[in-house]
């Protein structure tokens, strides 16, 4: 898969205002990418593909982790996280991405996850300062990432957790196991 032919598979797939996110994630990945010297080529394709599965129906998503035995209890934390795991199943599957550096940064690109890889981070992180987005306290975060990746990580995921508690919305497992290891000294 080349960047030309996953261009053309999330255009068929995106609707244009999230097809532009997705080009706005693209040119700050790229940067963050640079700036942490983490491999350009991977994360452009990651971010590039990072949404594929954002518009599929939500009940064919949880048909899709019942029936190819993806975790079960993603079922339980609301329907925002499942474009992330599914979207890498299909990315897989449908148009046989095979790059697994690619596909684990499509999969925790929502939830994040504890010590990620440097793809990883810099994909989660560009989803959430892209130039496009507004998130209370999102300012402070852009400073950071030019500065410290992890700390900018941790930032992007206290504030998640904290919009998800004040809603009153479950918390994937994962997102905070993601905090706490990046609140700490475990990195
Ligand atoms: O797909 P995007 O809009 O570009 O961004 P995203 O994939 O980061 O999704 C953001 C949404 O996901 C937002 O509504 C918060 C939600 N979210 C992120 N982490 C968690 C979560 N929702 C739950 N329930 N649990 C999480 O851990
Ligand atoms: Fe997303
Ligand atoms: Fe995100
Ligand atoms: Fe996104």
């Amino acid at each position: 898969m080349n960047e030309i032919e996953a261009f053309d598979a999330v255009r068929r797939s995106l609707k244009k205002r999230r097809f532009e996110h997705t080009e706005r994630v693209v040119e700050e990945g790229e940067k963050l990418a640079n700036r942490f010297n983490v491999n350009v080529e991977k994360v452009r394709l990651a971010a590039i593909l990072h949404d594929y599965a954002k518009y599929r129906p939500v009940e064919e998503m949880r048909n899709t982790i019942i029936n190819a035995g993806l975790e079960e209890r993603l079922l339980d934390f609301g329907d925002e996280i499942l474009h992330a795991f599914v979207g890498a199943y299909y990315l897989e599957h449908e148009l046989k991405v095979a790059d697994r550096d690619v596909l684990s940064a499509v999969k925790y690109h929502t939830t994040g996850r504890a010590n990620m890889t440097g793809i990883e981070k810099v994909v989660f992180l560009a989803d959430y300062i892209e130039p496009g987005r507004n998130f209370p306290g999102i300012e402070e975060v852009r400073e950071i990432a030019k500065l410290d990746l992890d700390q900018a990580c941790f930032m992007a995921l206290k504030n998640t957790i904290g919009f998800l508690v004040k809603k009153g919305q479950p918390v994937y497992p994962e997102t905070f196991e993601a905090y706490n290891y990046y609140s700490n000294d475990l990195k």
